[in-house]
This record gives structure tokens, sequence and C-alpha cells, in this order.
């Protein structure tokens, strides 16, 4: 499958060690609707799925032996169930999040691994044209650096999840990907360990994403995400990365100023232009110096007009792709600045402002779209036409257009 993870909300399990989790819910299916009808959390259920699940598997070019090896004595797993079900909707603000993914001990043990595994990550990074720093980043925010690689069983779990079938056809399409690489020899079912939901690993790859990117850097023949030594780990996501149009030497995004009276309308991903336009337009590095030629970039207010502004450009997209949340992007973005000996970011957080709650990011909509600007539903999730219909109203009541739904805004539309 392609590796999209659109962000469906995004679930507590942005926190580190737990990323697998929120890569499943967001790489779920659009519509993936199981194609078996099944009942729901009984053993005797599980055990007439297995049997249908056989046949599948082996259709699809699993062995007998593979399969028979890898699910022996796998049962229904309620406490899996009940994992999947409790995952809580992501309000938390982005500053909150970044406080303990680029904290000071985040650094510091990054900093750590670096000159602990510093020879192996510069023959990657010459490999696959990926800064080490950016895949150590990636490695501290999914792992903690190979601290926090998940112990759960991931064919029992993935099994569990399948025969549940409330994303059934996805965890199906990762269980028959997890018996390909039993199968392929690379690590005994046993060892196939990582989340409650299936990632694994130093840097929590699902299954199809193993089968798509993982790499035997080390050259023993097998591609070994989870032992101790990190190297196949860390080299699978440089390829990932590269696969994704990492470009080398360019920044996953630049801090900038943005001038007084700045068309707040030209922020998002919509507007990509290249650097001299913005430059042009008197945007500069909020370090001082001049703008990184990053391709056709855009600008994003992450926290809206009151917060950092950020120029992201290629890379920002490439990181995207292993999780598609902004905040998880910038996470692994500033984190890798800050081991390369950058510094935080300059412009404040809004710390005073809380983000909305999924019933008043509703509301928010329903006035909106009462107030004619349609926001293309009411589902709390702020999307692109929710921040089109939010600029839309801010400019036409004559305040700061930067689409961001906070309180204040809320209490404003109210008041409309
Ligand atoms: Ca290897």
């Amino acid at each position: 499958m392609r590796r999209t993870f659109i962000a469906l909300g995004l679930a507590s399990s942005l926190l580190p060690g737990c990323g697998g989790a929120e890569r499943f819910q967001s790489s779920a299916p659009p519509g993936g609707s199981a194609t078996v009808t099944r009942s729901h959390g009984d053993a005797s259920g599980f055990d007439r799925w297995m049997q249908g699940f056989r046949s599948r598997a082996l259709a699809q070019g699993i062995s007998a032996a593979t399969f028979d090896r890898s699910l022996a004595g796998a049962s229904y797993d309620a406490a899996i169930i009940a994992r999947d079900r409790n995952q809580a909707e992501f309000t938390k603000p982005i500053w909150e999040y970044l406080d303990s993914a680029v904290g000071e001990s985040r650094i510091a043990n990054g900093r750590a691994a670096l000159a602990q595994h510093g020879a192996v990550l510069d023959r990657i990074e010459a490999r696959y044209g990926v800064e080490k720093e950016v895949v150590a980043a990636v490695w501290g925010l999914e792992s903690s650096y190979g601290t926090f690689r998940g112990s759960t069983p991931v064919i029992p779990a993935l099994a569990t999840l399948a025969y549940d079938g409330r994303r059934g056809a996805f965890f199906e399409q990762q269980l028959i990907a997890a018996l390909k690489i039993v199968q392929a020899g690379d690590v005994p079912p046993e060892g196939m360990t990582g989340s409650w939901a299936g990632a694994m690993g130093h840097t929590q790859f699902i299954p199809t994403s193993y089968l798509e990117h993982a790499v035997d850097f080390t050259g023993d023949g097998r591609r070994d995400i989870w032992s101790d030594d990190p190297s196949d780990a860390l080299a699978s996501t440089a390829a990932y990365l590269a696969r994704s149009g990492w470009q080398r030497g360019q920044p996953w995004g630049v801090e900038v100023r943005l001038p007084a009276g700045f068309n707040m309308a030209l922020a998002g991903k919509d507007t990509r232009r290249p650097a001299r336009d913005w430059a042009a337009m008197g945007v500069a590095p909020a370090a001082g110096g001049a703008l990184p030629d990053m391709g056709a970039s855009s600008i994003l207010l992450p926290a809206g007009a009151r917060g950092p502004a950020l120029l992201v450009g290629r890379n920002f997209t490439a990181i995207s792709r292993y999780n598609a949340a902004d905040s998880y992007v910038i996470g692994v973005g500033h984190l890798s600045d800050r081991l390369a000996g950058k510094g935080p970011f300059r412009q404040a957080w809004p710390r005073g402002d809380r983000p909305l709650s999924p019933d008043e990011r509703r509301e928010l909509q329903k006035l909106l779209t009462r107030r004619g600007f349609d926001t293309g539903g009411t589902d709390g999730k702020i999307g692109p036409n929710t921040l089109t219909a939010l600029r839309r109203w801010q400019a036409s009541v004559g305040i700061t257009a930067d689409g961001y739904a906070s309180l204040e805004v809320l209490n404003r539309l109210r008041e409309s």
C-alpha cells in the first residue's frame, strides 16, 4: 500500500514510542470496510475467521508452513481491541507536544545517540542522502532512540484487529505483510514485536512499509529493525525519506519573520512560491541571513498569526510521508535542528490559548456555515474547507485572517 498517513485526528499516540498506533489510524484505507461481515469480540468467531483468513493468505502466496508457524496459538485478545477503542482524540496544543517531543532530555539523549552511532549514521547519510540528525530525530520521536520499541507480539495483535473488523481490511493487509516478512526469513514470528497496533522496531515501521522500504544495511542478509543494533532500522528510515523526496542540504523548514501587513491569505500549504518571491514580500529568516532555496515553499502558521511562522519546502513533505500530522513533522524537523546545534524557535507560542475541543470545532463549523461561509460539513476536523471558510469570515469582520481556530475566534463568532 502507499504510505499516505492522512491524519484522521491525531491520536494520543503522537507521544513517543506509540507512533505506530497513529500511523495505523492515519493510514486506514478510505472507506476501507472489511470485505467480510464479522461478528465482534468472541473467541469462536475468531477461530472461524481464522479459517477463512488462512485461505485468503495462502491465495496471496503465504505458505501453509509459514501460516501455521506464525499463527499457532494466536487467540482473540480483548485488551488489544480496548486499546483500539480508547484512542483519545488529540487536542493537545502544538507547543505542549513540542515541549515533550523536543524537550531537553530528548535533545540530550539524541546528541548522545549521535555520538554513539555517528559512524553508522555517517555511512547511512552518505548512501541515502539524508542528514544524520534527521534520521536520529525520527528515531528519537518514534522510540526515544530505541528505548521503547514495543514488546507486543505483532502477529496475534494484527490478527485480533483484522478479525475485529473496525478497520479490518487494513489490518488484514498488514497481517499478510507480516506473514510475508516471516516467510522471507528476516525474523521469526516470535521475534516480530512492536506496538499493540503493529508498528515495529526502532523507527516503528508497519509491515507494509517494512516490505516497501526496509533495507539490510549490515549485510547479514536480514532486514533486522528489531535488534539492539539500530543500523538496519536507521538505514530503512533514511531509505524511506529518500524515496519520499528528501533533498540533502535543504532544511525541513525555517522559522521566518513576516513583514507588517503580510497578507495572511498567502499562508498555508496551498500557496507555494520560490524563496525569492517570499523574500520580495519581506519574508526573512527569523535568525537573519537569506531565505534558503527550498524550491516551491509555503508559509505555515501552526498556532496562528501570534505563534512562530515557518517556511517549509519539499523536505517537510518528505517527513509528512512518514506521518502526516504537522505537529509530528515540525517535531522531527525542529529536533533535527536542535541536534545539529541550532536554537529554539524565536517567536513564542501563544501559550495562553487552548485548542478547541471536538465539540467546539463542530460549533465553529456550524456557526461559519450559518453565516454563509461553507465549511463543507461539520465533522469537527479543521480541514482545508474550514480553514478557507474561517479565513473568509475573519477577513469579512476585519480581523487577522490566519485561519487559526482559537477560542477567541469561536467567542467572536458566537457574538457576531
Ligand atoms: Ca541486517
